[in-house]
């Protein structure tokens, strides 16, 4: 690697021009940290600016100028999004489940996702004060150049963050376009902004791994290495299994992620969220190091299961573990 992630020199303490745009209202209580009931989330970031208690903060973040290369691969990135999607064209292809759910992933794939998975949409991950129509979500998964975000939090690992966000934008725009060119309605999201629901609950569903203490998804193959994206449709599928191989459990002893954390905002238990007992990240605490940063993914690049090879061993370890 060439360029090395630099220790944090001391703790950190949030500059008092962001302090000041903080909302009376906590983050933590926002997205109903200690709330047993289960409920939908309520938009926190990277959603329009009235919808959300921290839009001082998000608009903060956005104008902030930014190092030229990022500024660059932004610019990129804005030009994907800004890509047509396909027309809603038919006849309507008809074919069973099981053979659109193999096309799908396939076409996937060939567009350049490193994962594919199905699961149905449920209201509770479906922001508050948006609707979504459609039955299902096809989850995408992009990796992420372990040596790029290994530099986190470098210009160099927001330029792959924004990279591989504009990547995954593609994917989905052109996986709907597809759908719709087959007279199927597919809608398209990515990042960066929320868009109408989580994708995290969705992903884990359907396959992608396990939410890991870093508040990501630990994939058996990738690590915390990738972003996701996803395309909501009607058309006829299947949805997959999730997939449990250990990490959960990995994640229990293991302090790296939240030791390396400058604003100490990963916890080492998990808290009850919105009716789930489940890993949380103290958005209080995150956020202003993020914004700080131009965006910031520490925590999932010292993630010991996103060094490229790891995950794999790891898998197989845990395995072993088990059957003895
Ligand atoms: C807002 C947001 C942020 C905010 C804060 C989020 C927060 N924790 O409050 C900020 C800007 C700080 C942020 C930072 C980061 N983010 Co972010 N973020 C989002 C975004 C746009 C919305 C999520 C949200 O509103 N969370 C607020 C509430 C709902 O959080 P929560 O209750 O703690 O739930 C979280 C998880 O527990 C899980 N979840 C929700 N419900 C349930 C239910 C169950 C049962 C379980 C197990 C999990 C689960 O999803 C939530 C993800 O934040 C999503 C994209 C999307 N549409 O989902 C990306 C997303 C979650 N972020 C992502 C990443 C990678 C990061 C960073 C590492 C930055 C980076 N360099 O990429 C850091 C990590 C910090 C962290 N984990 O919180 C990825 C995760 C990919 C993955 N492999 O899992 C996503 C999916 C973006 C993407 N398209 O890839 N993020």
């Amino acid at each position: 690697m060439n360029g090395k992630r630099k220790p944090a020199a001391g703790p950190y303490t949030p500059d008092p021009e962001q302090l000041a745009l903080m909302p009376e209202v906590s983050g933590n209580a926002v997205n109903g940290v200690g709330e047993g009931r289960k409920r939908r989330p309520t938009p926190i970031y990277h959603h329009d600016p009235e919808r959300t208690p921290f839009a001082a903060l998000q608009t903060w973040f956005r104008a902030r100028p930014s190092h030229p290369s990022i500024e660059a691969a932004r610019l990129k990135r804005t030009s994907i999004m800004e890509e047509p999607i396909a027309p809603l064209t038919g006849p309507r292809r008809n074919a069973p489940p099981e053979v659109w759910s193999g096309e799908v992933k396939a076409k996937g794939r060939e567009l350049g996702a490193q994962l594919m998975g199905i699961t149905r949409v449920r209201p509770e991950w479906v922001f508050e004060g948006y609707e979504v129509s459609h039955t299902w979500m096809i989850m995408i998964g992009v990796a992420m150049d372990y040596e790029n975000l290994a530099t986190a939090p470098s210009p160099r690992s927001v330029v792959e963050v924004v990279t591989q966000y504009g990547r995954g934008t593609q994917v989905a725009k052109r996986l709907a376009g597809w759908l719709r060119g087959q007279g199927w309605d597919a809608f398209p999201h990515c990042g960066p902004d929320a868009g109408p629901i989580l994708l995290v609950p969705a992903a884990l569903e359907c396959g992608f791994g396990e939410l890991g203490k870093h508040g990501s998804i630990i994939n058996r193959d990738l690590g915390s290495s990738f972003r996701l994206a996803c395309v909501l449709t009607d058309a006829p599928l299947i949805a997959d299994d999730a997939d449990a191989f250990g990490a959960d459990g990995f994640c229990v002893n293991c302090l790296v992620c939240s030791q390396e954390c400058p604003p100490d905002a990963i916890s080492a238990q998990k808290q009850l969220v919105r009716g789930d007992t489940k890993w949380y990240v103290d958005f209080d605490k995150c956020v202003p190091y993020f914004n700080e940063k131009t965006g910031c993914g520490i925590c999932i690049a010292v993630c010991p299961w996103s060094r490229p090879g790891v995950a794999t061993n790891l898998v197989n370890k845990l395995a072993r573990r088990r059957r003895t």
